[in-house]
């Protein structure tokens, strides 16, 4: 057998693993040079940039193989619980360099690299950033994969293989236009196919209540179709660990079976069709961030998921135990948001109707495998889901679903005899003219825990959206504030600032960010103030490097750098953002000599493409940038920037070049935000309302480092019930009314003066996001930011605090909290010396 002749191979010292694992410098220059000529099957003769960009990184996937095999194998060995984290979406960003950086490499690499005439940074920007999230809640979750790996706990990421992720953003004219994203058409180098692990799923049909053999009671599922799911799995490095765990995403295929039956009878058009039908579910990712697409292909991609997942962690879960009875004890599954929350029937279904597991056992299993992560108050994201949807694709789910209900409501009864409204207000099913199942409320009853992701979002979501949850299971909730991986978005997006750090402090910080504290001691450092502006310019200049390149536009890198990169989006206000803008250039139109402090505005963020306000602010940015650049009376003091295709590797040279880090959205509206993280601790400072994660970082680096306006939440709900007018303000606003008037008359569209129309009757007659109520606090508090900046010394004083304030919003951090309060998982340290004499 292959397995004979594998162990007999490997027994023979063939070398292998010495071959394609050593780190040292010289194996490392062998394996780029034999992956160059037998992977791309090049030699330097005919090598691309590209050509040689997949050498490396087949030498460095290579590397990594072995360490997670070994960490499988120990996860198995030692019978370790592990975290399955299920996400609709992992925005990974670029792995060469990450990976470089985790094994420690980074440096080595470049040299090698650089002796042979190539600059690893060309490289780098050779491969194709893997595009599979939207934004913040994509990017999170692969943040926590990069903390788990280090923090040495057994994880695996689910999630789907899109053939399509988020599209490129072009612009024509100052119009988003969208560009299909065929991330996988030069290959993927970091993927494993696993053929041998797929799994069926069913889609369609109906169920049949019959009694089996045994006199029991139960339920089949005859489908209508089967999809296939293959997984692909991804190697996830921990930082300065010998984990490796696996980001385990799957694709769909058509089912050969299924295909056959049709094709033998003749079929042959239904079968093509039926193979099409099947590779639609993981074609594309839906590009919306926090609003929901209720599209059928959508709940089908989320089953489709989910169950290949749960199936994947069953199968693993048999290989070392002969019951499902201990799964929860084993496997802590969370869900981020409701996308995945399917699983909690699909689990239910599995147990029962697969596994002839009681109701009773089975439910006791699934609420403490799972737990449930709530990412948003936005009622427009809050998925639900039609009955007769449901009925339709998933029909044992929806019985399935109906039987937690109506236990549930018994339950809810007995605490609260006769109350009626609240019963319906905590029903899975909201009645009215069409039924729907409402996936945040299978995702309550269904799990052991709920969690927030800032402080103030939870207390909205225990007081606000989960009230009545939160009366009924208190103990079920919790809050675990977001945090970044420092490796991404400090040592790798900030070398020149880690430098310093670790040339100040040693490298500890890397693993444990809290001793950022230690740089406070060299605030009062004349020189090291020096050296940390000077290194603000550098990256500055960097990123002006790249506008000039891609933009064509010339920037100062004395002005302020003044920087919102996040989705266009109306609650996140980059309207409110231009008004301050134009306010600045009215105040020049009006004194052309008036002194001003120079600034660059920079913008980055896709729309989703059928979000009309969204794009249309994209245009308004694009025509403000077009006239302001080109005014001879702003004398270059302002400049507009939108970067096109805002993306995690755009992010990198953003954050690291910024001053002032805009994070402006209405109070209450932004879950948490984390580039508000990732700009703090790369030392910009925010001019911010109270809001998300803002709260924490201005309450973690103090007030004074902190440009602080707007209402708060509490203000911004009384005053939306006490009837809002924001008339009233546009009538008492002079300046107000005049930077409205820009925009309504046409300055910035002379080619349609209505262009911009709707904008402005949007901000006077609804105003749904109070700009004009949190206007004048704005332009006040940019107003002091301007003072501030002006006195160099004080703000870059400012700019190291928020640095070394920022330990708390490391993910390492807030994965810690998760282990702890709702995982129960600990570290398993993985030997790899070990590895030598273990038989493969
Ligand atoms: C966040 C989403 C989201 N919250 C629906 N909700 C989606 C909702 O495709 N969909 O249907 C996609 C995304 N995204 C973000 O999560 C919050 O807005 C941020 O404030 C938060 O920082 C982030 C991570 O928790």
């Amino acid at each position: 057998s292959f397995e004979h002749d594998y162990r007999r191979l490997a027994s023979e010292d063939i070398q292998l693993k010495n071959e394609s694992t050593d780190l040292s410098i010289e194996a490392l220059k062998l394996a780029f040079v034999k992956n160059l000529y037998h992977v791309q099957g090049k030699d330097e003769y005919f090598a691309t940039l590209h050509d040689y960009y997949m050498a490396v990184a087949h030498g460095i996937r290579d590397r990594l193989t072995q360490r997670r095999i070994q960490t499988a194998k120990t996860y198995v060995q030692q019978d370790a619980k592990s975290v399955y984290y299920l996400s609709a979406e992992f925005l990974m960003g670029r792995h060469l360099g990450n990976s470089l950086i985790n094994l420690g490499l980074y440096k080595q690499v470049r040299q090698i690299l650089h002796e042979s005439g190539l600059e690893l940074d060309d490289l780098l920007e050779r491969e194709r950033e893997p595009g599979l999230g939207n934004g913040g809640l994509g990017r999170l979750a692969a943040c926590f994969l990069d903390s788990l790996a280090t923090l040495e706990i057994p994880a695996v990421g689910y999630g789907i293989r899109y053939e399509f992720g988020i599209f490129e953003q072009a612009i024509q004219n100052g119009w988003q236009r969208e560009i299909p994203d065929k991330w996988l058409s030069f290959g993927n180098p970091w993927e494993i196919p696993r053929p041998d692990y797929r799994v069926a799923v069913k889609l369609g049909g109906h169920t049949e209540h019959y009694t089996d053999e045994h006199g029991h009671y139960r339920v089949r599922w005859i489908e209508k179709q089967t999809v296939l799911g293959i997984p692909y799995d991804t190697p996830v490095p921990g930082y300065d660990t010998n984990t490796v765990n696996t980001l385990r995403l799957w694709k769909a295929e058509a089912s050969e079976e299924f295909n056959f039956q049709a094709f033998d009878a003749g079929d042959y058009f239904g079968a093509v069709a039926n193979k099409m039908f099947s590779e639609n579910i993981s074609k594309v990712l839906y590009p919306n961030d926090n609003t929901i697409q209720g599209r059928e292909l959508r709940l089908e991609q989320q089953y489709f998921f989910v169950s290949c997942s749960l199936q994947d962690i069953i199968r693993l879960h048999l290989r070392t135990h002969d019951s499902l009875d201990n799964l929860h004890e084993k496997s802590a599954l969370q869900l981020n948001d409701t996308h995945p929350a399917i699983a909690i029937a699909e689990l239910m279904r599995l147990l029962i109707d697969e596994h002839q597991m009681t109701w009773e056992q089975a439910w006791h299993i699934t609420q403490n495998a799972f737990a449930y992560t709530n990412h948003t108050l936005l009622p427009e994201a809050l998925e639900r889901w039609s009955v007769s949807l449901f009925s339709r694709i998933l029909p044992r789910h929806l019985e399935i679903i109906y039987e937690i209900n109506y236990r549930f409501l018994n339950y809810v009864y007995t605490r609260y005899p006769g109350e009626f409204d609240r019963i319906a207000r905590l029903s899975l099913i909201e009645e009215g003219h069409e039924k729907q199942v409402r996936m945040a409320h299978l995702a309550c009853v269904g799990s052991h825990a709920i969690n927030g992701v800032a402080a103030l979002h939870t207390e909205l979501l225990k007081n606000e959206l989960l009230r009545d949850f939160y009366e009924l299971f208190p103990e079920k909730f919790s809050n675990k504030t977001n945090g970044v991986t420092p490796r991404r978005w400090l040592l790798l997006g900030n070398p020149r600032l880690a430098n310093l750090i670790t040339e100040k402090i040693g490298k500890n910080w890397i693993r444990n960010l809290e001793d950022l504290q230690q740089l406070e001691a060299f605030v009062n450092d004349a020189n090291f103030r020096d050296r940390w502006w000077e290194i603000k310019l550098a990256n500055k200049q960097d990123l002006t490097n790249y506008i000039q390149q891609h933009h064509g536009i010339e920037v100062n890198i004395n002005s302020l750098f003044d920087i919102q990169v996040k989705r266009m989006h109306e609650y996140k206000r980059q309207l409110l953002n231009v008004l301050h803008i134009i306010t600045l250039y009215n105040h020049i139109k009006r004194h052309p000599q008036i002194e001003i402090l120079p600034r660059t505005f920079i913008f980055g963020g896709k729309a989703a493409p059928g979000y009309y306000m969204a794009k249309l602010i994209i245009k308004l940015i694009n025509s403000v940038a077009d006239v302001v650049n080109h005014d001879p009376d702003v004398r270059g003091r302002l400049k507009v920037i939108f970067l096109t295709n805002y993306s995690v590797s755009l992010g990198q040279r953003v954050y690291a070049a910024a001053d002032l880090s805009e994070q402006i959205s209405t109070a209450g509206k932004e879950a948490s935000g984390t580039g508000n993280m990732k700009f703090a601790m790369n030392g910009a400072l925010t001019i911010g309302t109270l809001d998300g994660a803002n709260v924490e970082i201005r309450q973690e680096v103090g007030a004074d480092n902190f440009f602080l306006f707007g209402l708060t939440a509490e203000e911004v709900s009384t005053l939306k019930t006490s009837g809002y007018h924001p008339q009233h303000y546009y009538k008492t606003n002079r300046e107000l009314q005049e930077v409205l008037q820009y925009i309504a008359h046409g300055y910035f569209s002379p080619e349609d003066i209505n262009l911009f129309r709707p904008i402005v009757n949007s901000l006077l007659h609804h105003d749904e996001y109070l700009l004009m109520a949190d206007y004048q606090s704005y332009i006040d508090c940019q107003e002091q930011v301007s003072q501030a900046y002006r006195d160099r010394d004080s703000w870059i004083r400012m700019s190291i605090l928020n640095t070394a304030r920022t330990g708390k919003f490391s993910s390492d951090r807030t994965i810690k909290e998760y282990c702890e309060e709702i995982w129960r998982v600990k570290p398993v340290k993985i030997d790899i010396d070990a590895c030598e004499d273990a038989d493969l």
